[in-house]
């Protein structure tokens, strides 16, 4: 799995438009401005593939990313609050529709700001992934905020406080300095070869 060969495929904006999974899925979920879009374009060596912006709710749609025949998937944020009730709710339905649909998951990569301490939401996100027995890892976001001393206490704080699963993956990631994003391609590959094995 080659990630240079990249292309972003298509973008949905209802959970009905979404089509069967085609290929393997990796699927990028967390709270709006976690930096989603920016992990992306880092793995996929493209900056400005998929839209990054310091406002919250960049990411309207699912957008899928075809990375030498994984589909790569940017969910959109969740728990943006300054927005109409009717957008929440179309939201929340894209979100959740993807999940419900029986999808080619390999991977579910849950993004959280490493700066602080999970929110509801992230809890939620969580206790989902694990009740629904996917496949699951935790990203770590924006290190490069930190020390690095403080990076590893933070990180420990996290991973007691999610309460993860015995074996779950954390990676510390950093999008501008490329931290941890070798580790997650690794991660990745594992996962999609896991997923083939099983067939
Ligand atoms: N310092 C630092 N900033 C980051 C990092 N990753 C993302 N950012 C910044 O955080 C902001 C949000 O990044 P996005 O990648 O757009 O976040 P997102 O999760 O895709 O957001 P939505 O599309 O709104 O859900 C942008 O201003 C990024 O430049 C990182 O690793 N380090
Ligand atoms: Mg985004």
């Amino acid at each position: 799995m080659n990630f240079h060969n990249a292309r972003f495929k298509a973008a949905y904006g209802t959970a009905a438009q979404l089509p069967e999974s085609a290929l393997p899925e990796v699927a990028f979920a967390g709270r709006s401005n976690v930096g989603k879009s920016s992990l992306l374009n880092r793995l996929m060596f493209r900056k400005g593939l998929a839209k990054v912006s310091g406002t919250p709710g960049k990411t309207a749609t699912v957008n899928f990313y075809d990375v030498d025949g994984v589909d790569l998937v940017d969910l959109p944020g969740y728990g943006y609050a300054k927005r109409s009730k009717t957008e929440l709710q179309r939201w929340s339905d894209l979100i959740e529709g993807y999940f419900d649909q029986d999808r080619q998951l390999a991977l579910v990569v849950s993004l959280i700001d490493i700066r602080h301490d999970p929110s509801a939401l992230d809890h939620d996100m969580v206790a989902f992934l694990v009740q629904s027995e996917l496949p699951f890892a935790i990203a770590l976001t924006k290190a490069d905020k930190l020390s690095r001393q403080k990076a590893l206490r933070q990180a420990a704080v996290i991973k007691k406080q999610l309460e993860l699963p015995k074996g779950t993956p954390v990676i510390l990631t950093s999008s501008s300095e490329g931290t941890g994003v070798d580790d997650l391609r690794r991660l990745i590959r594992d996962f999609v070869k896991g997923l083939a094995s099983e067939d």
